[in-house]
């Protein structure tokens, strides 16, 4: 994948889709093709079609698709299972049709079994139920993967599938509607504070677990496996922080300055009680994480308020 390749990121306007189109920018890749307005919509197969047979990408990251918290998946499964399936199909039947080099499709820690050893092993994917709170995208993201497996077995694809840990930065979704704890809690601890409020409200009870990964550094994982995996079993891209709800909450609390009180809502759902990646291939191949989680708190936090000083819309 040289510099002059013609690299679709489909779903540029993700959270990773913009780490993606940032990196590749910053690492010398000049021909990246459909970002921004430029890109068809990849839920609609004509559009996609269009698009692949004009420009025709040698290198697919397909990163879109609906996502969202644990609220969003509760309230809106068929509208994220039925988003992800149409762009996958659409997606992936193109890169085929109109020779892709290669392909890296995104699924999600969300589709490993609930109650799967921990940290989680590729091994273990499909051998039990998933979280049910997020049963529809999970299984759209499934889809995915057994489709990428599909093309390769059929006509010889060059399509590999990764698992990335639970990924925030700059682009986030802060909302309370749609977006992750980390970005949610970013933007309620910031409001908390300038409105010196005594306590914070968390939701579920504090205690499971997530590996958080921050979006640039998952986005250079992306770069290294496209450059350097080809097998057909996926991979998981982490190499994060595993951390406690509670934990994350206090962090984000330190780094925005609010010195209240933590109040752990347990009407709220908690999800599933752990989510941590075994990524030993990853790391074995050579790549590592270069941003600790504090700084790409900080790092996030600083984006955060850059946007809403300049009243960008961020959700
Ligand atoms: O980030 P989150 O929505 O994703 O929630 P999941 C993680 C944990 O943070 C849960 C708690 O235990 C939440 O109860 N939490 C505390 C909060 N405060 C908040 C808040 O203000 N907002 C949110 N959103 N959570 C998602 C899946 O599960 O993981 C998606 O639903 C996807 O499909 C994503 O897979 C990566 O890790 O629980």
């Amino acid at each position: 994948m040289n510099r002059l390749a013609r690299i679709f990121v489909a779903g540029g306007d993700t959270l990773l889709g913009a780490a993606l189109l940032d990196h590749l920018s910053e690492c010398g890749f000049i021909n990246l093709v459909g970002a921004a307005a430029d890109q068809p919509d990849l839920g609609d197969t004509l559009a996609v079609e269009a698009f692949f047979e004009q420009i025709k990408p040698e290198f697919v990251f397909l990163a879109g698709g609906k996502s969202g918290g644990i609220r969003l998946n509760r309230q809106r499964p068929a509208d994220l299972m039925l988003d992800n399936l149409r762009t996958i199909a659409n997606v992936i039947d193109a890169a085929h049709r109109y020779g892709a080099k290669k392909l890296l499709y995104m699924a999600s820690s969300c589709a490993y079994p609930r109650q799967a050893a921990q940290p989680l092993q590729v091994e273990s994917l499909l051998a039990g139920p998933v979280e049910p709170s997020s049963e529809a995208y999970a299984t759209a993201k499934i889809a995915g993967w057994k489709l990428c497996e599909a093309y390769r077995r059929q006509y010889g694809c060059r399509f590999i599938t990764a698992f990335p840990a639970n990924a925030f930065g700059p682009h986030d979704d802060f909302s309370d509607e749609s977006g992750h704890v980390i970005p949610a809690l970013i933007r309620r601890t910031h409001e908390a504070k300038l409105n010196g409020e005594r306590s914070l409200t968390v939701w579920g009870s504090g205690s499971p677990r997530r590996e958080f990964i921050y979006s640039r550094d998952l986005a250079d994982a992306c770069l290294f496996v496209m450059r350097h995996y080809e097998n057909e079993i996926p991979i998981n891209l982490g190499g994060g922080t595993d951390i406690s709800i509670a934990e994350a909450a206090r962090t984000i609390a330190e780094m925005v300055g609010f010195r209240g009180k933590l109040i752990f809502d347990s009407t709220k759902p908690d999800g599933a009680p752990f989510k941590a990646l075994d990524s030993a291939a990853l790391f074995d191949m050579g790549w590592k994480p270069s941003t600790d989680f504090r700084t790409a708190i900080a790092e996030t936090y600083r984006w955060y308020r850059g946007s809403i000083a300049c009243g960008y819309a961020i959700h």
